[in-house]
This record gives structure tokens, C-alpha cells and sequence, in this order.
């Protein structure tokens, strides 16, 4: 959306203008205002025409222009209906120099997990890519992991869902562990810099259990439908607060974990590790308690064991 269209929407947010003030305000001619206005009427915007000038009636539900107006976190949204993957169009943004920008998608055609595993994307998700360009070493990256996986469950609870995470990047409802969100993180860099960060985002909102896998599960299923513009804006908002806060992301992690004080396993690249979680450690490692020794585990797949 161009900076005047939201500035419109905004002073429009405050009340009713006339299109002489909103042109005064924003030094743009009134035949600009009211261009600006029929495109945001295209958009889904209800701006109606009364004595007082432009009211605004009506929010599109979902889009690009909704979840951009009344945003308080500092990034830009570009949105698809469609496309194969908000990972891929973010990275080619980034790569072209892009910096807080988010894609979200509707329906992803050929939505990635990690290791190139499918991720099931049906429309009444939330499909999204932050693209990041934080100034710290790649070392540092999985903590970004962690603050999506914090930002996807605190919007969760707060929408009256029972959610935890699972190390490092499964948003899970607690009592049946059933899967609701994942992060897919991305990035480029030098030894010592991050040159772009893709966090992705795949949260499964309003889309019927029956269409994700075994395993999967829905905020609809679970509490009924949210509002994705509402709630896509609190993921983004608290991703925001959080991100550059390591230790705030822990502290939340740890409140929200499933994983510690459980019996795991994990598949490492250097093989398995079986043994008690006992905390997370910056910038994202699982701290496990074997029998022989405590161990680090930087990456790897996270089975929860049952007690036995
Ligand atoms: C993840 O991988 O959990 C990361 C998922 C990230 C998806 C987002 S959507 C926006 C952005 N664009 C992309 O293309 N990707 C990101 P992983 O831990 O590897 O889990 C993948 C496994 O979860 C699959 O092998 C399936 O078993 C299962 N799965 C597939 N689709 C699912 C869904 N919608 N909900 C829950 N589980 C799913």
C-alpha cells in the first residue's frame, strides 16, 4: 500500500474528513484523494460519502491492505493469493535487497518444511515470510526460530487456544499434541554476518483438520475461527517486540515449552540423542540430560517419548 493511501486510511481511522482536508493534510490534490479512495474501495474498504466527508465503514477481512492498516510493528506487507511458496518470494526479495518485508499467501502451492518436507497450505491459513536483515553473526539465527515459535503461540493462547512449543519450531496444542504452526527459517551470510534472515511462518487458522495431514490440526478445529487479520498482526506484532530480545525470547520459550522435563529423542546429524530436555540455551540449543552426559543439540527432529 503507498505511504498516502495509509495515511488516508489512518486520519479516515480517526474520524470522518473531507476530501479538501485530507488533501491539505497530506499535500496531495483532492483528484489524488479521490483516486486513492476508489482504489481502496477495491480493496474491500467501506469509505462512504457523507456530510462530514469520507467515513470509514469497513475493513477488508483479510489481505495485504488489511493487515498493513493498523500494523504497529514496522514492516510492509505484500500479498498473494496464490503462490508456491512465501519462503521462495521472500528469499528473491531479500536477495534484491528487501528488509522488513512480509509475504502472506492465502494458499500456498508448494509450501516447504524443513529438509524440503511438503507443508500443506490450503486456503484460511496463515502462510507468511518476515524478511529480516539483523546485524549479528549466523550463529545467532535459531533464536529467531524461537521468537516466531513464541509470537505464533502467544496469538494462539490469546485467541483461547491451548498451545505449547516443542523444540525448536512446532507450535502444538498441549493436550493432544497435535500440530497447529511451524517455522521454516532461511538465511544467507558470511562467517560473521547475517547478510538476510527469512523467517517463515505457517500457522494453520481457518482450514478444516481433514484437509492437513495426520497429526495436524486448526485453530478452527480447536476454538473455532479467528480473525486472520487480527490475529496475523499480533504474530507480527510480537515477533517485533521480542525479536531483538534474546533473553525475553527464552524466558517466554521456556514458559511455553513441551518439550522440558521430557524424555526425548532427537535426531542429530551426528546421530541420536535420548534423554531428559532440561532447558534451552541461546541461541536455541536443547539442553538434554543423558545418562552418560548433558548434552547441547543445535539442530535436529524432536520426538517426545511417552513415559513408560
Ligand atoms: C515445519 O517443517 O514445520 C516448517 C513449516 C513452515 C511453513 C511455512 S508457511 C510460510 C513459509 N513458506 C513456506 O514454504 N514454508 C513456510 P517441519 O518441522 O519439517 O514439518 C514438516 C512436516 O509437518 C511434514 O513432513 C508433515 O508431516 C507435517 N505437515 C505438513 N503440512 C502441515 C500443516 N499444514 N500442519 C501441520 N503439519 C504439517
Amino acid at each position: 500500500m503507498t505511504d498516502t493511501r495509509l495515511a488516508i486510511l489512518e486520519a479516515l481511522a480517526d474520524g470522518p474528513r473531507t476530501g479538501t482536508d485530507l488533501a491539505g493534510e497530506l499535500d496531495v490534490s483532492r483528484a489524488a484523494v479521490w483516486k486513492h479512495v476508489e482504489a481502496l474501495r477495491d480493496q474491500g474498504f467501506g469509505v462512504e460519502s457523507g456530510d462530514d466527508g469520507y467515513a470509514l465503514t469497513d475493513v477488508p477481512e483479510y489481505g495485504g491492505d488489511a493487515v498493513q492498516f493498523g500494523l504497529e510493528a514496522p514492516f510492509e506487507i505484500q500479498f498473494h493469493e496464490r503462490t508456491p511458496s512465501t519462503n521462495d518470494v521472500a528469499r528473491a526479495l531479500a536477495a534484491d535487497g528487501a528488509k522488513n518485508v512480509v509475504v502472506l499467501a492465502d494458499v500456498q502451492t508448494g509450501g516447504r518444511g524443513r529438509l524440503d518436507r511438503a507443508w500443506d497450505s490450503p486456503s484460511g491459513g496463515i502462510w507468511l515470510s518476515v524478511v529480516l536483515r539483523p546485524d549479528s553473526p549466523p550463529a545467532t539465527v535459531p533464536i529467531y526460530t524461537l521468537a516466531a515459535a513464541v509470537a505464533i503461540t502467544t496469538a494462539a493462547r490469546e485467541a483461547g487456544v491451548d498451545a505449547g512449543i516443542k523444540w525448536p519450531n512446532d507450535v502444538l496444542v498441549r493436550h493432544t499434541e497435535a500440530k497447529l504452526a511451524g517455522v521454516l527459517t532461511e538465511m544467507e551470510g558470511e562467517a560473521d554476518r547475517v547478510s538476510w534472515l527469512v523467517v517463515g511462518m505457517g500457522i494453520n487458522a481457518n482450514v478444516d483438520a481433514d484437509d492437513l495431514p495426520e497429526g495436524a490440526t486448526s485453530i478452527r478445529a480447536v476454538a473455532g475461527d479467528v480473525d486472520r487479520r487480527v490475529f496475523t498482526q499480533r504474530v507480527l506484532e510480537v515477533f517485533d517486540e521480542v525479536r531483538s530480545e534474546p533473553d525475553a525470547v527464552l524466558e517466554a520459550w521456556r514458559e511455553y515449552a513441551l518439550t522440558l522435563g521430557r524424555e526425548v529423542r532427537v535426531e542429530t546429524a551426528d546421530g541420536e540423542v535420548v534423554g531428559t530436555a532440561v532447558d534451552v540455551e541461546h541461541p536455541g540449543a536443547l539442553v538434554v540430560e543423558t545418562p552418560d552426559d548433558r548434552r547441547r543439540v543445535h539442530a535436529g527432529d524432536c520426538e517426545h517419548l511417552r513415559p513408560v
